[in-house]
């Protein structure tokens, strides 16, 4: 597929997808936000993909919304343009996907980063949301998940006052999963997509829902959706190859059915 914002490949089995606007240092304007998520889809349903990375480039992941796109956007635009729902887009992509973050990631870069299943940074990376700066407040999840990941203190203050945290506050806060020196957080990424893609696809999937119920509902509703998971992984040729193989002493072989 030829995409003109951002750029593609399959490593092993991982896809990988590099943001590619450094002229605006990677702003999400429409047209890369629609290519983001038709790669990310893409790589969703090919099968000799298991986890994917998204990643920038070392001064900028990504500095947010695109400004100039949207400075003299009206609601009634900002609605009807479907800009904002395009964002959401992440949340329907069912393999993991890992986060390669250097340099700024601001507004709704910081936005999609979180909105990731793990981030990996390098040393340089700077987190925050600067929408107030700007007259706006977050419109990709930011208030919501920010709050959910490091408490409502630090949330405010990012949000409020825009306070940006470094890398290794990030990673102090539980933001992020590593920090890595910057010749080495994209290898990284890999690396641990490497690793969650070469383990049994179907437990993967039903991992990543189970736990994303977390953010969504009750305990209760949320140990419902993890035995809802459990119970029709034994029903997979994997869940028998992998408990054979452990007892077997060897390596299981996943068929991912
Ligand atoms: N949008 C458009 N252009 C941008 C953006 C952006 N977010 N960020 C940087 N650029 C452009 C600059 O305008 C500049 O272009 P030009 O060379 O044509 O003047 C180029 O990128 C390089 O930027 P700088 O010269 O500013 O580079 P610096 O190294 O001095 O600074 C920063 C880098 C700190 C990243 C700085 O550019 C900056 O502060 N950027 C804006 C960050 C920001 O405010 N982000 C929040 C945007 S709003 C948002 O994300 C809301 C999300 C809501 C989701 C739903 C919306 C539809």
């Amino acid at each position: 597929m030829a995409y003109t914002t951002v750029l593609t490949e399959i490593r092993g089995r991982v896809g990988i997808v590099t943001l590619n606007r450094p002229q605006a240092m990677n702003a999400f304007n429409t047209l890369m936000l629609t290519e983001l998520f038709d790669a990310l889809d893409n790589f969703d349903k090919d099968e000799n993909v298991g986890a994917m990375v998204v990643t920038g480039n070392e001064k900028a992941f990504a500095a947010g919304a695109d400004i100039k796109e949207m400075a003299e956007s009206s609601p009634f635009q900002m609605i009807t343009q479907g800009r904002v729902e395009l964002w959401d887009r992440i949340r329907g992509i069912k393999k993991p996907v890992i986060a390669a973050v250097s340099g700024w990631a601001l507004g709704g870069g910081c936005e999609f980063a979180i909105s990731c299943d793990m981030i990996v940074a390098s040393e340089s990376a700077k987190f925050g949301q600067p929408e107030i700066t700007i007259g706006i407040i977050p419109g990709g999840g930011g208030t919501q998940r920010l709050a959910r990941l490091l408490g409502k203190p630090l949330a405010m203050e990012m949000i409020l006052n825009n306070r940006t945290l470094t890398a290794a506050e990030a990673l102090q806060f539980g933001l992020v999963n590593r920090v890595v020196p910057l010749d080495g957080y994209l290898d990284a990424a890999i690396a641990l997509a490497e690793e969650i893609a070469s383990r049994a696809p179907l437990a993967i999937r039903m991992a990543k829902d189970s736990i994303n119920a977390a953010f969504e509902s009750t305990l209760t509703e949320g140990l419902k959706t993890e035995k809802r998971n459990f119970y029709p992984l034994f029903s997979t040729e994997d869940q028998k190859e992998g408990m054979k193989a452990f007892i077997e002493k060897r390596k299981p072989d996943w068929k991912g059915r």
